[in-house]
């Protein structure tokens, strides 16, 4: 492994010229409401290593949540060749060294593998609802301000810029949306198993949050929500019975 030193040039890369073959993609553009705690990943691609990257954050959430950043931010670097990709590095970066200004050193192994390089950067999300339904927009910005350039700052050793995702760009929005409502999946996370079990159990013996909505819970259709719906999920889930709110089984719900 050879590890690159920290220098001072990454303060000064503002004033080079953009390279156009490097790029970021942003690989997340939606996320349903169940998940309260995600990662949104950044890839890098570049034709040459980056020795080092600089960039800072703002998040900001519209609709009836909020969001902040997490304390996980992990980095992995790899080669594609052939269309495979080979991951050689991960690291977990504090966010703390991600603050507008602060450098990122990756190490690269010696010799460096062949094909165009890359480098997935992906920093957690955490979001905080009012309400099991809650929507509404999370949009992250990119906030360095050094030069007209742009606000991603990285270094392959002799200084690139990349304007994709910066200040003039506008800032890149993730939606949170309620997804399809599946019948019986109580916990709201788009499956039926063992954990909608647990929570009606949970609502119906020990005083638990209440189905949202009810009829989500009346999986055997008779207009309430009680042991009969955990019974006949449990054999959903185990025996291979009949689908939540599909008491026939023709494939049509019947409630
Ligand atoms: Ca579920
Ligand atoms: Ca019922």
């Amino acid at each position: 492994m050879k590890y690159f030193v920290i220098t001072l040039a990454l303060t000064m890369i503002c004033a080079l010229p953009v390279q156009a073959d490097n790029n970021i993609m942003i690989g997340l553009d939606s996320v349903p409401n169940y998940m309260t705690e995600f990662y949104v990943p950044f890839l890098f691609e570049n034709d040459v290593p980056l020795e080092a990257f600089s960039n800072g954050f703002t998040i900001t959430a519209n609709g009836n949540i909020t969001a902040e950043f997490g304390d996980e931010w992990q980095i992995t670097v790899g080669s594609r060749l052939d269309g495979i990709y080979t991951g050689f590095w991960v690291g977990i970066v504090s966010p703390d060294s991600i603050l507008c200004g602060a450098a990122v050193l990756i190490p690269w192994p010696d010799p460096l593998p062949a094909g165009p390089l890359e480098e997935l950067f992906s920093y957690e999300v955490l979001v905080t609802k009012n309400d099991i339904f809650s929507e509404g927009e999370i949009c992250i910005d990119s906030v360095i301000k050094v030069g007209a350039a742009g606000d991603w700052l990285w270094d392959d050793g002799s200084g690139n810029i990349d304007p994709t995702f910066n200040e003039g760009n506008g800032a890149h929005c993730i939606i949170y949306y309620t997804p399809e409502m599946l019948c019986g999946d109580v916990t709201y996370d788009s499956k039926v198993n063992v954990s909608d079990v647990v929570y009606l159990i949970n609502y119906i013996f020990s005083g638990g949050p209440i189905p949202e909505p009810y009829s989500i819970g009346d999986a055997n259709c008779d207009g309430s929500v009680n042991l009969g719906d955990v019974v006949y999920i449990t054999r959903y889930v185990f025996r291979g019975g009949n689908p939540p709110c599909d008491t026939d089984g023709n494939g049509i719900p019947e409630c």
